[in-house]
């Protein structure tokens, strides 16, 4: 199996909107959102067992973006497989949009609002925890960032899943070794990350987060152990696809001006659909 040949149009559309939504509201985190389009194009292209015409179906398999500070790129996800109109994406932010700067479960498509991070990984495991327990068959999937495994909150959970056999729980992590203020290396070091999640019992595998082959190749085939939970560790780069953002600090809060948002998209106009 492979992902489909949309996925590469998917990802682009996503930066794209992303770019335009942070500059119209001036909001932070465009680098963040950049990071993760490509696993999230693949998520939501192939991966994801939901439905736009009935988001609350009870069987749907269930997303959670713990770094919540990277909501653009899921509302235009959202919006691209038509869990409601592109046009709400121009009111990123405007006050009284149910599109509001970080995840808002008020949006159709939206499992858990987030934004403070460290949390939804301990959500996502009391909703893998039920599906045990009710019989049902839905997975769930919890997209984390680097600086959010800081938070212990995440040890408690990683711990727990483990204790529990969630084999239908699967953490992504946005590895682009970049936080708020510095890289993760100078703020706390997570190497070796691996041998980490290895040693609370849970089932590792590492990723190129960009290449969507690499993607799809694990995500379809999760649990990749039985009885285990599974972690992806995805390489990424913070700002992917618009040169001067790409591994660049100052991209976690800046906001593009008129002429960045320009160059930055005839940059992904230019690589296009290219996947
Ligand atoms: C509990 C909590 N503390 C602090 C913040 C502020 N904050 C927003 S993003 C961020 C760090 C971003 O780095 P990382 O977690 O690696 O996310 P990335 O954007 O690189 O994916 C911080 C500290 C927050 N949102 N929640
Ligand atoms: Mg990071």
């Amino acid at each position: 199996m492979s992902p489909s040949k949309n996925t590469g149009y998917l990802a682009n559309k996503i930066r794209i909107a992303a770019l335009k939504m942070a500059h119209k509201a001036n909001s932070s985190h465009i680098g963040s959102c950049l990071s993760i389009a490509d696993i999230i194009a693949v998520l939501y292209d192939r991966i994801l067992n939901v439905d736009p015409e009935n988001p609350d179906w009870p069987d749907r398999d269930r997303f959670l973006l713990s770094k919540g500070h990277a909501a653009p790129a899921i509302y235009a996800a959202l919006a691209e497989k038509g869990f409601f109109p592109t046009k709400w994406l121009d009111d990123y932010c405007v006050n009284g949009s149910p599109l509001m700067e970080h995840m808002n479960h008020k949006v159709p498509g939206i499992e858990l609002s987030t934004g403070s991070l460290g949390h939804a990984l301990s959500v996502g495991c009391g909703m893998a925890l039920a599906a045990k327990r009710n019989l049902q068959n839905y997975r769930v999937f919890v997209l984390l960032s680097d600086g959010e495994l800081d938070e212990g909150s995440n040890w408690e959970a990683i711990l727990f899943a483990a204790h529990h056999n969630l084999d239908n729980l699967t953490a992504i992590v946005d590895y682009n070794k970049l936080q708020g203020f510095g890289t993760v290396e100078q703020v706390i070091r997570l190497e070796p990350l691996t041998d980490k999640w290895i040693s609370f019992g849970w089932s590792v595998a590492e990723i190129d987060g960009h290449n969507h082959q690499q993607i799809f190749d694990k995500l379809y085939k999760v649990p990749l152990e039985k009885n285990k939970p599974t972690v992806i560790i995805a390489n990424t780069i913070k700002g992917k696809g618009v040169s001067f953002m790409e591994n660049k600090l100052e991209w976690h809060y800046k906001s593009p001006n008129d002429e960045q948002l320009q160059i930055a998209l005839k940059e992904l106009e230019q690589s296009g659909n290219n996947k």
